[in-house]
Order: structure tokens, then sequence, then C-alpha cells
């Protein structure tokens, strides 16, 4: 019980020393933008486009496109958001990518990484992120409503990752704004957008829900649509051409 208490403020101490360097840093008090309004505008696709060099499934994807080039490219196809990878070892990304990104575009940036720490939340306002990414397989429930809630007091929009039921079950708080549903499976990297199909109905209402990989082509879409999605995360399949602001300007054409 005294390590619990003794971990709690040691806690609070380290979220109050990032605080307050990070406060000074040129985006953390801007307002976010708000994912909802994104997602559900009309003349947008609801598309969260992904700015991916490489994965741990598929090694490099494409190491020669710009992320200001491509983010702005995304934006004026219509999608929603941007989602930005951050972690290098995995995905060949940077924290210098979102901060990139975030110079280019006005529209929701996400900024996709494994974040297990207050510190990240923290530093990803600094970048300029709008979205942050719990993903529920690697966190415990505690773990989710403590850095939701940290996230939200900072004007951060919150979207959870959950692979099954039981993640969704036992991860919902109020203080996420999304739900994303990964087809991925990540124990062995097989796709199947059933997974969507299968959770969606389990989603309550009040948070929007997101279809997250393996989405290669706009039928998939419709019928993502049709079922309750709001939004559908893609990046290889625009990220594997030389050109993704094409691919993704075909993609919704
Ligand atoms: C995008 P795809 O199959 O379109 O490239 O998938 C996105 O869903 C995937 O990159 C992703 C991811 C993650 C990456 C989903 N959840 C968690 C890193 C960490």
């Amino acid at each position: 019980k005294i390590v619990a208490y003794k971990q709690q403020e040691i806690r609070d101490a380290k979220i109050k020393v990032a605080m307050s360097s990070l406060e000074k840093t040129e985006h953390f008090h801007r307002t976010c933008l708000s994912m909802r309004d994104f997602m559900l505008d009309p003349a947008r696709t609801g598309i969260i486009a992904e700015f991916k060099r490489a994965s741990p499934s598929k090694g490099i994807i494409n190491d020669q496109a710009a992320v200001s080039v491509v983010t702005r490219q995304y934006a004026a196809a219509g999608a929603s958001a941007v989602s930005v990878l951050t972690d290098k070892k995995f995905f060949g990304g940077r924290m210098r990518d979102l901060l990139e990104a975030r110079g280019a575009i006005k529209i929701p940036i996400l900024r996709k990484d494994f974040i297990i720490d207050e510190y990240q939340i923290i530093e990803s306002k600094a970048i300029g992120a709008d979205i942050i990414l719990l993903i529920a397989s690697i966190l415990t429930p505690p773990q989710i409503a403590h850095f939701a809630k940290l996230a939200k007091g900072i004007g951060l929009n919150v979207l959870l990752e959950v692979h099954n039921q039981q993640e969704l079950d036992q991860s919902i708080v109020d203080d996420l704004d999304a739900i994303g549903v990964n087809n991925r499976n990540l124990d062995n990297f097989t796709v199947s957008v059933q997974n969507s199909y299968d959770l969606v109905k389990l989603i309550p209402d009040q948070f929007l829900k997101i279809s997250e990989s393996g989405i290669s082509d706009p039928q998939t879409i419709i019928a993502l649509k049709k079922a309750g999605f709001n939004g559908f995360l893609i990046g290889e399949n625009f990220m594997k051409h030389q050109d993704p602001g094409l691919a993704i300007q075909e993609f919704v054409n």
C-alpha cells in the first residue's frame, strides 16, 4: 500500500516536470482540432490517411515520400485526419515527421505510436498532435482510464484501439472519443476486415467507430459505412505507391 502510494506520488511529480518543460514548446498551448467534427464532416471522406515508411510485417514500404508533401495531398484529397507514425524501430518514423505534418496541414493529426507512459501524452501535445492512440492490448484497463483522462485534460482527442470483444468490454471509459477495431492480428499479422463487422455492434454509439488496417478498395469503405463505421484508417494501400498523394486521389474518385 505504501509502495502504491509512493509510486503515485512519483508519477504525479514526473507529470509536473514534463508539463513545465514541454509547456514552453511552440504547439503545447494550441487548441486541438476536434476529431469528431472532421470525421463527421460530410464534405470529407472519413479516411484517416497514414504516413508510414515501414512496418514490422512488410519491412520498408516507402522510403522516398516526403511527409509534408504527402500529408498535404492527403488533406487535399478529402482525408478527415492524417496518421503519422513516430515509432522509429518498427515503423521508421520520427517525431520530426509529425512536427513537419503539423506545419503542412490544418486537419487533425493522429500520433501513431505505442503509448505506455504519461510523458508520451504530454509530448504528443507538444509536437502538435490532435489525437493519441491507446492500444488496449498493451495497456491495463486502469492505465487506459488514467491515460485517457490525462489526454482529455490537456485537450487531446483519444482513439482506443481494440482487437476483440474482451478488450472492448474491459477498456471503455467516457474519456474516449473514438474506438478503432484493428483488423490486423498483432500476433501473426494476418488481416481480416470481418473483425470490424463482428465488433461494430458492440461499440456504444457515443463513440466514433473506426475500422483500422487492411483496407484496400473503396467497396470495403462503402460496406463498412453501412455497418456503422465513421472512419477508415488506411496506410499501406497509399504508401506502397511511389506517390501516395496520387493513390489517395484515385481511391476517392
Ligand atoms: C494502417 P494498413 O494495413 O492500412 O497499413 O494499416 C494502420 O491501421 C496500422 O498501421 C496500425 C498500427 C497500429 C500501426 C493499426 N494499429 C498500431 C502501429 C501501431
